[in-house]
């Protein structure tokens, strides 16, 4: 089993990728949470939902996110009722956040909704959310606190960030299943995701960061190439927290917790750095814009 830690996009591209080079039912994605939210009375699981729909090949891959043939006229509605549609959720799309909704009411966990939406959808992948409980990203702006969806949709992430912090924590249980699938992996790996708003809350939840630490042979892509996230955030944000916006940043910022560094060739340059703050640097082509990168990169990071 490799077991890959997940956000939103890149992760999908990196889990859509092993899946060239390895049997998908060996892979296990354990994915963000930070980025929930309820809306209209419905619990919505972006990163979740993109990386099944990555893998379901049902996903938007222009958007980056939602549904491959999506239609809005339930968002067009209720703007017309006056209702909140600055996030926006497709006819398509809306039937997952029901379905889940109606599961979860019914008792159901969001790991056993996650594996039967994914089960439907055609994904033979493990997909674990990181944590059944709620969790929450929220930012420190110079504009006060904002929810997670509110800095990155509705301000479009056009405010400078003085924090990052995760409520939620104390009382939430980190997934047993994410737990055994980081330990018991053939291979983690840290998925091209960014690192303050997707991989961070994960290693925030109880006994991750120590499952990680006791193998010792942690695999990390970085999220920045060139000196720039290649979708997203990150790299402003890192600098607005008085990070280094590169593949060296990164690597900094997670320290020990990774043992293997995959960077592009674009920043070769960086690889003495890393490698001489004790990590071992790969060096290959990350940006996954065709199969043959892809598969190139998921053999560099399986190598
Ligand atoms: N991203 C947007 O930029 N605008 C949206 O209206 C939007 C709606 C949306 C609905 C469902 C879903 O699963 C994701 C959605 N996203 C939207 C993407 C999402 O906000 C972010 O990409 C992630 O949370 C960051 O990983």
């Amino acid at each position: 089993m490799i077991t890959v830690l997940a956000g939103g996009v890149g992760a999908a591209r990196l889990l859509r990728a092993l899946c060239l080079v390895v049997d998908p039912g060996e892979l296990t994605a354990v994915i963000n949470v930070g980025d929930d939210l309820v809306l209209h009375g419905l619990t919505i699981c972006p990163d979740v939902d993109t990386v099944t729909y990555t893998l379901a090949g049902l996903n938007d891959e222009a958007r980056g996110w939602g549904l491959t043939g999506e239609t809005w006229r339930v968002m067009d509605e209720l703007e017309a009722l006056g209702g909140e549609a600055w996030f926006r959720l497709g006819d398509r799309d809306l039937a997952t956040h029901l379905y889940r909704t109606q599961r979860l009411a019914e008792g159901a966990t969001k790991t056993e909704a996650t594996a039967e939406i994914a089960r439907a959808r055609g994904v033979a992948s493990t997909l674990l959310p990181a944590s059944d409980d709620p969790v929450a990203t929220t930012l420190e702006t110079l504009e006060g606190p904002m929810a997670f969806q509110e800095y990155f949709v509705r301000r479009r992430h056009d405010v400078t960030v003085t924090a990052v912090r995760v409520t939620g924590l104390a009382a939430a249980r980190t997934s047993p299943a994410a737990l055994a699938a980081i330990a018991g992996a053939e291979r983690v790996v840290v998925a091209p995701s960014n690192p303050l708003l997707s991989i961070d809350p994960i290693l925030a939840l109880a006994g991750v960061r120590e499952a990680l630490g006791e193998r010792g042979d942690v695999v990390a892509v970085s999220p920045i190439v060139g000196g720039a996230a290649l979708k997203g955030p990150a790299d402003r944000l890192m600098s607005d927290l008085g990070l280094e916006p590169s593949a060296a940043g990164v690597a900094d910022h997670y320290g020990g917790l990774v043992a293997t560094w995959v960077i592009d060739e674009l920043d070769a340059a960086l690889a003495g750095r890393i490698g001489g703050a004790g990590h071992e640097v790969r060096v290959t082509t990350t940006v996954m814009d065709d199969p043959a990168r892809a598969r190139a990169l998921a053999e560099a990071v399986l190598a």
